[in-house]
């Protein structure tokens, strides 16, 4: 069935059996592709009748539909002709595992980033309100989603402006973990409640009845008798508003999913359409899984849903941290941590299973999880916000007028910093030394690896003077070799490795080790180096300038972008101090970086060992008379 299914028209030609029998087969085959190449699994059954249903109902790419997020796209690209592609989903050239413009008409956005559809959606009713084209404008944005900031601005907005479009709410209760909030709060009665009053008196004249369907619907709208409150709550959030809201509707019930978009696809104004999905349905693992419901996962076993064994003994940055930030939080009672929507890929679970009361979860909501955390420092709190690299960059004002300009002891933990890998353009964490580095009274630590790590963990809580960030990749570290007593670092102080006269050669974080490596090479073909892992990338060491000064040549590497990164910070004491030793810079060039592998990205870029050896060498050759 499904490989009949080459553009969603195809789609209009199934009887209601064909299209319960696609939906399992659509199933059957995200389960088998991811559990090849790794990806989102979960959200993904969660959406195949919606997005049959939204197929079937809308005319895309006419009408536009814009998923929030965009890990949720599997089955809209396998109903858009995207199924033979799916053999290399997330590798360097194949399948992006988000919506992609290159990639299709039917993907209208280059996402990844959460709670921004509704802005999106409303721009496009916009510009169609102002003439620009035709077809209605769709937004599927998830309950976790819908608690971004970003989200609730456009919410507020769109009751406002009042254009003609349709947001599908993709209700699953869960972000990763449930999600959090007092809109999720008022959602959870709200979607077991089948007879709303404003559902009688404003949608349902065009919408006509929509059945809620299934037990578990059945035997919630039971519970919900016991709160009167949902009555009330949902018309201050979505009707005052100025929106008209319709649901809730079984999101596994293909006719009456379809019945609905297509009455709500009428409504004039802006319409929710509430849809309620159960996360992972279908496979047996995943709508076990309760941590999860396994919402992104590696390779794994399809039988089992059980990750595949990793080879190897090395253990990740995350892990690492994970456990050093229980002890530092045994040791410091004041110690607390935050993370937006991700305790458990951030590994906050750990210290969350011993002192759940000092962990807190914000929600998708990284802006104010970082101006809560200043205001925690403020009355004495030692606050750790753990933040990927690529979503703190959503609080960038935060991290620096609400934290830094107060001088405030808030530790960031910058997770997946530099080239993250399969997720692609919109994750990797390329840019965070460039946007920290500016921020006054910031430091920056960009340990080698995981026993770094806790060294500099260790010295950001003894920190107090202002905030203190420290990034790492996603990538993997050798077992700890110590344990016991953290011993401090010196704010500053760079770790020279080996002593030599011809190349100074510093590589930033991991990739120190990297230029371990590239040292071994070098000296084959008798170049000396003097090889030194920074640690810092604020402050810099203040032995830099002179020492650099007594090379031949300054090769600096990173995997930030080349535009204002570490290479940028040697620069600017080279140039401040006026040493003239040639500096070499490696790095990211000017461009968004596609998806693939970190260490297949690093090499292409010239970032291995082999690569940066070959450009020291290049360097040194151009310097000779
Ligand atoms: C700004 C931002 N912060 C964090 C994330 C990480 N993230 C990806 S999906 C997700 C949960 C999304 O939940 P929801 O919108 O309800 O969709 P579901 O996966 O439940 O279908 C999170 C937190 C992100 N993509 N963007």
């Amino acid at each position: 069935m499904l490989e009949s299914i080459k553009q969603p028209g195809d789609l209009r030609q199934l009887s209601d059996d064909q299209l319960v029998e696609l939906a399992a087969e659509i199933r059957d085959f995200l389960v088998r592709a991811v559990a090849v190449r790794g990806g989102h699994l979960g959200p993904n059954l969660g959406v195949v009748e919606l997005t049959i249903a939204l197929h079937r109902a809308l005319d895309s790419p006419v009408d536009r539909i814009v998923w929030d997020t965009g890990h949720q796209a599997y089955v809209h690209k396998l109903l858009t002709g995207r199924q033979d592609d799916f053999a290399n989903l997330r590798t360097l050239g194949g399948l992006s595992g988000y919506p992609s413009r290159s990639e299709s008409p039917h993907d209208v956005i280059e996402n990844s980033h959460a709670s921004t559809a509704l802005g999106y959606a409303l721009g496009l009713a916009e510009a169609r309100r102002a003439g620009q084209g035709d077809g209605r404008v769709v937004a599927v944005v998830g309950d976790g989603s819908l608690t971004g900031g970003v989200a609730l601005e456009a919410l507020n907005l769109i009751g406002h402006r009042k254009p003609d479009l349709l947001v599908i709410l993709n209700d699953n209760g869960r972000s990763y973990a449930p999600t959090v909030g007092g809109l999720a709060g008022h959602l959870a009665p709200f979607r077991l409640h089948p007879g709303y009053e404003t559902l009688k008196k404003g949608v349902e004249e065009t919408l006509g009845r929509v059945p809620l369907v299934g037990e578990g619907m059945v035997e919630a709208a039971k519970r919900v008798k016991e709160g009167a409150k949902a009555l009330v709550a949902p018309r201050v959030v979505f009707e005052d508003l100025g929106w008209q809201y319709a649901g809730p509707v079984d999101g596994h019930d293909l006719a009456a999913l379809e019945k609905a978009i297509d009455h709500a696809k009428r409504v004039p104004g802006p319409v929710l359409l509430h849809v309620i999905t159960q996360k992972g349905r279908g496979y047996p693992p995943a709508e076990e899984h309760e941590e999860d419901n396994l919402h992104s996962l590696g390779a794994f076993d399809p039988e089992t849903g059980r990750a595949l064994p990793k080879s190897g003994d090395e253990v990740g940055f995350t892990d690492v941290f994970g456990q050093a930030l229980l002890d530092e939080a045994r040791r410091h009672p004041e110690l607390v941590a935050i993370s937006a929507a991700m305790l458990g890929p951030t590994k906050l679970t750990v210290m969350q299973r011993e002192f759940p009361e000092r962990v807190y979860d914000v929600g998708i909501a990284e802006q104010v999880g970082v101006t809560m955390a200043a205001g925690m420092a403020l009355q004495g709190l030692r606050p750790v916000c753990a933040i990927y690299s690529t979503f703190l960059q959503r609080a960038f004002d935060q991290v620096m007028m609400d934290v830094a300009l107060h001088r405030l002891p808030v530790i960031f933990v910058l997770d997946r910093s530099g080239i993250t890998g399969e997720d692609g353009s919109s994750h990797h964490g390329v840019y965070d030394v460039t946007w920290l580095r500016e921020i006054p009274n910031l430091v920056i630590a960009s340990p080698r690896d995981g026993n770094e790590l806790r060294r500099a963990l260790a010295t950001a809580v003894a920190h107090t003077a202002g905030p203190f960030a420290i990034r790492f990749p996603r990538s993997t570290t050798p077992k700890l070799t110590v344990s016991g007593p953290v011993r401090k670092m010196k704010l500053g102080a760079w770790d020279v490795r080996t002593r030599g006269k011809d190349v100074l050669l510093l590589g930033l974080g991991k990739l120190a080790v990297t230029c371990e490596e590239a040292t071994r090479l070098l000296k084959q073909d008798g170049i000396s180096v003097t090889l030194a892992d920074p640690r810092w990338v604020k402050p810099l060491d203040p032995r830099l300038g002179a020492v650099a000064g007594a090379h031949r040549l300054v090769a600096t590497v990173e995997d930030n972008v080349l535009a204002g990164g570490f290479g940028s910070a040697v620069a600017e004491v080279l140039a401040d101090e006026e040493v003239a030793t040639p500096l070499l810079r490696l790095g990211i060039p000017d461009q968004f970086l596609p998806h693939g592998k970190r260490e297949i990205l690093l090499a292409e870029l010239g970032l291995d060992a082999v690569g940066i050896a070959e450009r020291v060498r290049k360097a040194l050759h151009r310097l000779e008379p």
